[in-house]
């Protein structure tokens, strides 16, 4: 009698009439699992959750189609609960989001009427960590005066100095359309006071007339920024400004990281940068940008990696640099910065005015590694071991190493089987290098053990 009674009671405690979530219990070794939409609503629901620990255990889909879909007015984490003003009311997520390697699907985020903000699946979070999240397909719409907006999260921040929220290995995909006078907007998160690293956004970014502090990955970023990239275009309406493929304003360091959307502001914009467009403080350093900057008529201040900077090193940018008539301040590389110190940096001949910051190279000396003067590139100890570029030479532009991962040869970020096949291929023969499209992964000339090795230590790395 006694063991059917314990049987009981073990049943009812384990009962999923009792669980909140897919299983867990919010702390840290055994976190709240969210495995799907309905426990994702679930954690949105219960501000007193905010400073638990959740996992996801499998992809969630909030495609507003479905039987249970809807169309979100608000973040959905974390919303702000007053909306008529620019203070953040409502609570901030404390705790720990671990999305596992899932993606979270078809956000969508219409926001009616004048000043709303704070919108993304999370609207603000403070000494959280966000980590292994993707967010694919994102759709964020606001109307004027809009503050606080990215895909990911509306504002990271935090209450104390000592203790830095951390989103990594995170990223965001789709689009953010503001009204006019919006500031504060971002791909990934509208505005950064944490660290953010290992992330990307391929989210397009478009603010009206009158916009501010704009950018491809972050809008305002006062945290440190590593091993990021963002691909979409950002862009403002007139008399807009501070408009960068990555960054807006920065008041942190920026390492290791690119952009490759066009950047663009109408008549009357000023501080259009491929990369970043504002330093208020911090380095950039090992940064690169592709895309292209243009401001309409009477633009100013136009840079193709950044409008206005301070300490830049080892850094380039090829994007062409253009404002309509009546423009000035326009630079290949940089277009103002005071007080200055650039090193080793370098811009495409022609792709804009040569204002004698930054060095211009030709497209053949860009394509070759002897150009980047003090560079640490792979597989040469003489400018350092950290080995941030690398370079088909000859072929293309220097790409940061950690963009490349040694054997994922169909460049889906893992390396499994499939990338075995160009080994065996080339087995014992001469071949490019892997910066190259080639099975050579140590650089040597050869396809040999030694590139088992490479590929054995890499094996199953983003799986
Ligand atoms: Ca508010
Ligand atoms: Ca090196
Ligand atoms: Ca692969
Ligand atoms: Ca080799």
């Amino acid at each position: 009698m006694r063991k059917v009674v314990l049987t009981f009671l073990i049943l009812a405690v384990g009962s999923p009439c009792f669980a909140k979530y897919s299983g867990g219990t919010g702390e840290p070794n055994t976190p709240y699992q969210i495995a799907n939409a309905a426990d994702l609503m679930t954690l949105a629901n219960d501000a007193n959750d905010y400073n638990k620990c959740f996992i996801m255990i499998a992809d969630v889909n909030l495609d507003s189609n479905l039987p249970d879909g809807q169309i979100f007015t608000t973040a959905i984490i974390a919303r702000d609960i007053n909306s008529a003003n620019y203070v953040f009311d409502g609570r901030s997520f404390t705790g720990v989001f671990d999305g596992n390697g899932h993606r979270i699907t078809n956000l969508t985020i219409n926001s009616h009427g004048d000043k709303k903000g704070y919108l993304g699946l999370f609207g603000d979070v403070c000494e959280c960590e966000i980590k292994n999240l993707g967010l694919e397909n994102v759709f964020i719409s606001s109307d004027t005066n809009s503050r606080f907006v990215g895909g990911l999260i509306g504002s990271n921040d935090h209450f104390s100095f000592s203790n830095f929220n951390t989103v990594r290995d995170c990223y965001s995909s789709g689009s953010i359309v503001c009204g006019s006078g919006s500031h504060y907007i971002g791909g990934l998160a509208g505005w950064n006071n944490g660290n953010i690293s290992n992330s990307f956004s391929k989210v397009a970014v478009n603010a009206g007339d009158a916009a501010y502090t704009i950018g491809g990955l972050v809008g305002v970023n006062k945290g440190p920024l590593a091993n990021c990239f963002a691909t979409g275009n950002v862009a403002g309406g007139n008399n807009s400004g501070t408009i960068g493929g990555l960054v807006a304003d920065y008041f942190a360091d920026i390492n290791n990281c690119y952009s490759t959307g066009n950047v663009s502001g109408g008549n009357n914009s000023g501080y259009l940068g491929g990369l970043a467009a504002h330093c208020y403080s911090g380095n950039i350093s090992n940064c690169y940008s592709t895309g292209n900057v243009t401001g309409g008529n009477n633009s100013n201040t136009i840079g193709g990696l950044i409008a206005a900077g301070q300490s830049i090193s080892n850094c380039y940018s090829t994007g062409t640099v253009s404002g309509g008539s009546g423009s000035n301040f326009l630079g290949g590389l940089v277009a103002t910065g005071n007080p200055f110190s650039i090193t080793s940096c370098y811009f495409l001949t022609g792709s804009g005015p040569d204002n004698h910051l930054g060095t211009p190279l030709t497209d053949t000396q860009m394509k070759q590694q002897a150009s980047f003067v003090g560079w640490d590139f792979v597989w040469e100890t003489t400018n350092g071991t950290d080995d941030v570029w690398a370079i088909c030479e000859g072929v293309s532009y220097p790409k940061l190493a950690w963009q490349f991962i040694a054997g994922d040869s169909d460049n889906d970020k893992n390396v499994d089987f499939i990338d075995f096949a160009p080994l065996a291929n080339k087995w014992m023969q001469a071949d490019s290098n892997l910066y190259c499209g080639g099975a050579d992964l140590n650089g040597d000339g050869i396809v040999d053990m030694l590139d088992i090795a490479v590929f054995t230590e890499n094996w199953l790395v983003g799986l």
